[in-house]
């Protein structure tokens, strides 16, 4: 079946009656293994970490939504990233925007760095100024746009016309936006990654990673890393990621809404720094994020006028509605802290570079009522100013 609009897809790709009873939700396949009539001779499906119809049907869904032929799943986004990274062999150089969730970073520098892989990061703002750095050695330009956490865009369609030109492959880490609101293969990417845990889960009740492609060889490279390195995802959270995902449309317009409100709230408040949204026409990716993007999503980072990094700890802990935590792209709205919590793991002098501040303060904003929204941030801003 075709479907042309994403609506349609997020609540029906993928997903066929299941074909034992029709039930119409695809069931939980809790099982490890599967009875063969004679060896060899089977229903398609041997291990569950071979084969599950439950991940089947999600891996199907999100090649849909991402406008792929080939979706794969793992148990967390940096399993779906590492699985990426062990198709590479040392010596192999890696462009990677300078702005990167902390554990991307972590993985890179501290996992494939000591095999012999080389991480090179780099403003990527202006998209033309990568090529200075691609040499023979390079093999892949890694992007994540909107960065976490400063927000950065990053021009897909010009990153993929340096690749394409040398020949080197190009990963786009699609978590922040969601293929609600980007679809980096159409743009030319030749890989998609995604934090599931995140927009796509969208109830913070699960961890899981994926990949999409539209190329054959490397979805059999990383379909036979999937089954000869195991980090494959549970059925049950593959039936929740499926659920998630039937709403995924409804929710990102609400997340845009808020996101767009708050950073709007945040950019005239007198007591407000920086404010870091694709979304506001003083933003340095706007121009970009207006033409690659759909709508600018639900994250949104800030600073105080009040520079010390006590303030913020405090408008942290002033929060009521936006909760403490870690991870993103629940319903629920969140805070964080990145310094000392996501981005811990970058060195302080590399996270200086990148820009970003001991005093950033990160909103994962959910989709609750606006006005409930705006009153916690006030109250939270404007208390911590008076103690
Ligand atoms: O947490 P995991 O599912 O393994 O995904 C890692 C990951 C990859 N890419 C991006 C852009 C991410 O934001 C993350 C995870 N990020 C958080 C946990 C966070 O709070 O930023």
């Amino acid at each position: 079946m075709t479907y042309m609009k994403f609506g349609t897809k997020a609540v029906h790709a993928g997903v066929e009656p299941d074909p034992t009873t029709g039930a119409i939700m695809t069931p939980i396949y809790q099982t490890s293994t599967y009875v063969q009539e004679s060896p060899g001779k089977h229903k398609g499906y041997e291990y569950a970490r071979t084969q599950n119809p439950t991940r089947d049907a999600l891996q199907a869904s999100l090649a849909a939504l991402e406008n792929g032929k080939y979706g794969l799943c793992y148990a967390t986004g940096l399993a779906a990233t590492d699985t990426i990274m062990k198709t590479l062999r040392p010596g192999d150089e890696v462009i990677c925007t300078n702005d990167m969730y902390g554990g991307t970073y972590r993985l890179f520098t501290t996992v494939f760095q000591p095999f012999g892989i080389k991480f090179i990061f780099v403003p990527m703002a202006e998209a033309e100024s990568v090529e200075q750095y691609v040499t023979d050695k390079t093999k892949m330009v890694w992007v994540e746009t909107p960065t976490n956490p400063l927000m950065n865009v990053i021009d897909i369609e010009k990153i993929a016309a340096i690749t394409k030109k040398h020949e080197v492959l190009l990963t786009v880490d699609n978590t922040f936006a969601t293929p609600y609101l980007q679809n980096p293969l159409d743009l030319g990417a030749d890989i998609v990654m995604h934090s599931v845990t995140k927009y796509l889960g969208g109830h913070s009740d699960t961890v899981m990673g994926a990949i999409i492609t539209n190329n054959e060889k490397l979805y059999e490279s990383y379909k036979f890393l999937q089954n000869a390195a195991g980090g494959t995802p549970g059925p049950q959270d593959c039936f929740l990621v499926l659920r998630g995902i039937k709403t995924l449309h409804l929710r990102m317009r609400q997340h845009c809404i808020n996101g767009k409100a708050v950073a709007e709230f945040l950019e005239q408040h007198p007591l407000v720094g920086k404010v870091y949204y694709p979304g506001l026409e003083s933003h340095k990716g706007y121009e970009i994020a207006k033409k690659q993007m759909r709508d600018f999503g639900g994250m949104v980072s800030f600073t105080l006028k009040d520079d010390k990094v006590t303030t913020a700890i405090k408008t942290l802990e002033n929060f009521n509605l936006f909760a403490l935590a870690e991870s993103l792209g629940g319903v629920e709205s969140l805070c964080g802290h990145p310094a000392s919590m996501t981005h811990a793991s970058i060195p302080p002098e590399e996270r200086k570079k990148s820009g970003l501040s001991d005093s950033l303060i990160r909103l994962s904003v959910g989709i609750e009522d606006t006005e409930d929204l705006i009153a916690d941030l006030k109250q939270a801003i404007e208390s911590a100013s008076k103690a």
